[in-house]
């Protein structure tokens, strides 16, 4: 498949990019890794009507879609979806040309990114070279884009990897990746200073550094051993989290979708990693609920 335009979207905007790019009448809209956010799902869902009528449309993702979601007998609309493994790799698999040298190399480097490296086709790519080599350029683009993430390197990096540049030879990614390690080491000591722990959850708040949410919740579940750890950064009145669990039992992408769409926000993502966003001043009833559903599992 020849790609013409790529867009970069959240679950929130969604709706507002896919109308865009209906407006420039695509004969394919692929949509991928983008969670169906609850609020919006009853306009993306007469959107994906609506545009289908003349475009096909892919949604290739693997984040639990919520209750009603997708909506069955739509003609030109093909929704692609599994939990466990990387969205890399579903896009690969779906519409990818799988003889391709880039493409497979490209897809390995989602599923490290994804942390679903461990899968058999993904195994199968490792093999086939020096698995050392294909991590640490994964790594660079996984730390690279927490430092810089604005669309306009995202756009540029995307176009070079797809040309089969290796991410080490792109020096904006490199000069990045090093600050974002330099970084990453002091939001780790920071979290071992600070972090609290409540019942069976680990906190952590007020990270002096930005982007690093969700590994400063994965480095605080593994610090505490807690059973849930939650990131907050607060800022304009909202607070985003960042929820990481390493206990089978709980299912985080389900717990948050619905406790924070209860306190006026919203929230989802993996049964093992989740963000939300809700506002400030409902933080202590967010906790307090979670500790109580926490409670039966
Ligand atoms: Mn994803």
């Amino acid at each position: 498949m020849r790609v013409d335009t790529i867009r970069i979207s959240t679950p929130t905007s969604l709706c507002r990019i896919l109308k865009s790019l209906a407006s420039i009448n695509p004969s394919t809209i692929v949509i991928c890794d983008i969670a169906v956010d609850t609020g919006y799902m009853n306009e993306l869902i007469d959107l994906i009507r609506n545009i289908s009528s003349r475009c096909f449309i892919y949604y290739i993702d693997h984040h639990p879609p919520p209750a009603g979601f997708p909506p069955p007998g739509i003609d030109q609309f093909k929704y692609i979806y599994r939990s466990g493994v990387s969205a890399s790799q579903l896009v690969y698999e779906a519409i990818g040309r799988s003889d391709d040298r880039i493409s497979r190399i490209l897809m390995a480097y989602g599923a490290i990114g994804d942390m679903c490296d461990e899968s058999q086709l993904v195994r199968d790519v490792l093999s086939l070279w020096d698995r050392r080599l294909i991590y640490l350029e994964a790594g660079f683009i996984t730390e690279g884009l927490i430092s810089r993430r604005d669309e306009k390197f995202i756009y540029e990096l995307i176009d070079r990897l797809a040309q089969g540049n290796p991410p080490s030879s792109i020096p904006e990614l490199v000069s990045s990746c090093l600050k974002t390690l330099s970084d990453e080491y002091k939001v780790y000591k920071y979290v071992e200073e600070n972090v609290n722990v409540r019942g069976r959850i680990a906190i952590v708040t007020k990270i002096p550094i930005r982007g690093f949410g969700g590994k400063a919740a994965n480095y605080a579940l593994a610090y505490t051993r807690a059973d849930v750890a939650i990131a907050i950064t607060i800022s304009g009145g909202t607070a985003h989290m960042s929820l990481r669990s390493r206990n089978p039992r709980i299912d985080l992408n389900d717990l948050t979708r619905r406790l924070s769409t209860a306190l006026g926000g919203y929230g989802g993502g993996h049964p093992q990693s989740a963000a939300a966003r809700i506002p400030a001043s409902r933080i202590e009833e967010f906790l307090m609920f979670m500790e109580i559903a926490l409670q039966g599992l």
